[in-house]
């Protein structure tokens, strides 16, 4: 925190001194206390200026996801409260899911710099490349009916398409269920995971994804032609940290509707409107089998209607598709 606040203070005057006795006032510390953050800080990257009599000088910050940087400006009162920062991780879903079950806030959020095991769905592995991307995850407790759960990834892939649009100035679209595309092409995916005691949620683990300054030449052979970044689309980089405030300031409120109206059926319009599934020929594989079809719409419940080449409508639960 104390961190996050001499941050804040440091970058409210770019270019400028900021004395260190203005900072003991304001957060209440001593001079030696003050210093020694400022040196925590250097060591991880942040070029300060110390000039005796004059003060400390913010010259340039690295693009870091730490809390403190998450935590400087982000406006939300739910998510990110609590923040959790690892350099180097197996897979945040894994820390995120432990630290529910012993009892961590929701909103708390795990990110990491790099995932040494980042998951897909199904087994599939997740490219998680140090330091270009935002490979985080979000502990959510929602009072709701276990069938419930599979809608919490339309409704953080309806405030990812409209973060990563926000931020890219490009439309990015929802492909249902959990992948944001920029034309064809992955920029970001999700992965729900849950625990639940009888029919009710104990709790959720909101895994997301997102390219951000991957140069397209680092991805793997196998997905070179199917993933994107922010930093392609953009054609810039962009302070991861921003991304990281950008996307739970658009999935709060949405989230907060979402369990106030306990569902997603008031939801359905924003989903429509990020979607460039509906209309499409589609294929679907399910764990029943492939289904063919034009994809013609989503009910209130989140599951996706399907027009086989029988013409017959088909309900799909869960799938991987294609089109
Ligand atoms: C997903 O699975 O899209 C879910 C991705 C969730 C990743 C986050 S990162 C934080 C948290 N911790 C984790 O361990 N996971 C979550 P799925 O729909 O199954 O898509 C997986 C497929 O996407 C792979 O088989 C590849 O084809 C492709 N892929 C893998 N890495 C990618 C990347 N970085 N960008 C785009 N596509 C990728």
């Amino acid at each position: 925190m104390m961190q996050s606040s001499i941050l804040q203070m440091l970058r409210e005057r770019p270019g400028d001194f900021v004395s260190g006795e203005a900072m003991c006032n304001a957060l209440g510390v001593s001079r030696t206390a003050i210093w020694k953050h400022i040196k925590d800080l250097q060591d991880t990257g942040y070029q300060i200026e110390a000039v005796r009599n004059k003060g400390y000088r913010l010259l340039s910050a690295p693009d870091l996801v730490t809390a403190a940087e998450i935590r400087d400006g982000l406006t939300t009162t739910l998510f990110g409260q609590s923040i959790v920062f690892r350099p180097t991780i197996d897979s945040t879903n894994n820390l995120a899911q432990e630290l529910a079950n012993n009892g961590a806030l929701e909103g708390t959020l795990v990110i990491a710099d790099e995932q040494e095991q980042g998951r897909g769905r199904r087994g599939r592995n997740w490219y998680s490349p140090p330091r270009s991307g935002v490979w985080m995850s979000l502990i959510l407790r929602p009072q709701l009916p276990l069938a419930h759960a599979p809608q919490i990834t339309l409704v953080t892939a309806i405030a990812l398409a409209k973060a990563l649009t926000r931020l890219t100035g490009e439309r990015a679209g929802i492909k249902w269920p959990n992948d944001i595309l920029f034309g064809k092409k992955k920029c970001c995916g999700i992965l729900t995971e849950m625990s639940a005691e009888f029919d009710q949620i104990h709790h959720l683990v909101v895994g997301i994804g997102i390219n951000v300054n991957v140069a397209q030449a680092d991805f793997p052979k196998e997905i070179q032609d199917i993933a994107t970044s922010l930093r392609a689309v953009k054609g810039a980089t962009l302070p991861r940290a921003k991304v990281v405030q950008t996307v739970l300031e658009e999935l709060e409120p949405l989230y907060r509707q979402y369990v106030e109206n306990g569902g997603f059926g008031t939801l359905r319009e924003d989903w429509k409107q990020m979607n460039i599934t509906l209309g499409k020929e589609i294929v679907a594989h399910t764990a029943q089998g492939t289904i063919r079809g034009r994809a013609l719409d989503i009910d209130e419940f989140g599951v996706l209607l399907v027009e086989d080449q029988s013409g017959e409508q088909k309900k799909i639960y869960s799938a991987d598709i294609m089109f």
